[in-house]
């Protein structure tokens, strides 16, 4: 049985993670933050199955800015693969952010490869990067050899980390690639992100809400996937014969304005848009009512217009690519807010 451990099991990622590996049959550690308030939502489902929390399934309390503690947690479990994924994930809030968005994401990356290249048995080392590092490309798609120009805290921050597990793998012989993951969603996405906001929203509007859905800038674009197929290639990345960094997309990018109209549409509602930028308004073309509206609270200071990733490589290399594109992720996102509101 193989070990793995898991950093921001909590999280949407991580939970899809420790669901994926469980059923390959591996022994599952995750961190979780001492926190006065629980947020184990995502992995509750795992904690109440007797058959796998405490036999297949740990979880162990560590900050990752504690270097000693986390370095004896390590020795203590011995995994065979560590999958990055914990740190401050929010582009927007990155502005506000800045100094502790680094030591969460740059500085603590760095620390585990330092734990890692002490450990006696060296562990296979995923690092969960972000398309973010690209920021605003020159070139459409993306590709790993893609500079790195990023235009926020955060997408700096991941792209010391990127780099960072490219010198350790070359100095030191690790075993550590970078997935450079391009927006990957699901209804377990936290509600400050846009396609778990605008999911959200198309669901409860159709139901009867009243107030509509604000948003930021709706020319953005995005190369959206499904995260729980995602989490298929971070473990493959681990199986390859030789570590590399790649690419993770759809290869397909759409904006947040045709993200929202599919999301509506998934929840019965036909938008119309009127008018442009901070007047723009999404009409119910049946009702006339507005549904959704503009707003420069939302706006980023700087944003990254468009991003979308070559999936080329990837399916190459580990023979992975994406199956949930676009639109397609919000009709599913759309359906599973429906449900949960018993629609
Ligand atoms: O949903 P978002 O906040 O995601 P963003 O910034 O692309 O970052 C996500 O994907 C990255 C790449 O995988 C990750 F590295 C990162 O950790 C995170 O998971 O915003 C998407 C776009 C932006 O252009 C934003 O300006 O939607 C635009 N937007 C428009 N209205 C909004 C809103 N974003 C948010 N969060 N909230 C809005 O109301």
């Amino acid at each position: 049985m193989k070990t793995a451990l898991i950093t921001g099991i909590t999280g949407q990622v991580g939970s899809f993670l420790a669901e994926f590996l469980l059923g390959k049959g591996y022994e599952v550690h995750g961190i979780v933050r001492r926190a006065s308030m629980y947020n184990r939502s995502r992995i509750e489902h795992l904690r109440a199955d007797p058959d796998i929390y405490g036999s297949r399934l740990f979880l162990h309390y560590a900050d990752l800015q504690d270097a000693t503690p986390l370095r004896r947690l390590l020795c203590r479990v011995e995994p065979d693969e560590i999958y990055h994924l914990a740190g401050q994930s929010h582009v927007g809030l990155s502005f506000q952010i800045p100094e502790s968005t680094v030591h969460e994401v740059a500085v603590a990356t760095l620390s585990i490869l330092e734990i890692c290249r002490d450990l006696p048995k060296t562990p296979r080392f995923y690092h969960a990067a972000s398309s973010e590092i690209f920021g605003s490309p020159e070139e459409f798609p993306q590709t790993e050899k893609t500079p790195y120009r990023p235009d926020n805290p955060y997408g700096c921050s991941k792209a010391f980390a990127t780099q960072m597990v490219r010198v350790y793998r070359n100095a030191y012989g690790l075993f550590a690639v970078s997935g450079i993951a391009y927006n990957h969603e699901s209804n377990r996405r936290g509600e400050n992100f846009v396609t778990k906001k605008i999911a959200r929203s198309a669901a409860e509007l159709a139901m009867g809400r009243e107030e509509p859905l604000v948003l930021g800038n709706l020319d953005s674009e995005r190369d959206w996937g499904f995260a729980s197929e995602y989490v298929e290639a971070m473990w493959l990345m681990l199986q390859a014969e030789v570590p590399r960094d790649l690419v993770l997309a759809t290869g397909q990018s759409c904006s947040v304005r045709a993200f929202a109209k599919a999301a509506f549409l998934a929840a019965g509602i036909q938008l119309r848009f009127e008018g442009g930028g901070e007047d723009e308004i999404g009409v119910d073309e049946k009702t006339g009512k507005v549904l959704l509206r503009v707003s420069r609270d939302f706006y980023r200071k700087v944003d990254t217009v468009r991003l979308v990733g070559d999936p080329e490589p990837a399916r190459e290399a580990i023979g992975w690519s994406a199956r949930t594109i676009g639109c397609e992720v919000a009709k599913e996102m759309v359906r599973a807010e429906l449900s949960t509101l018993g629609h």
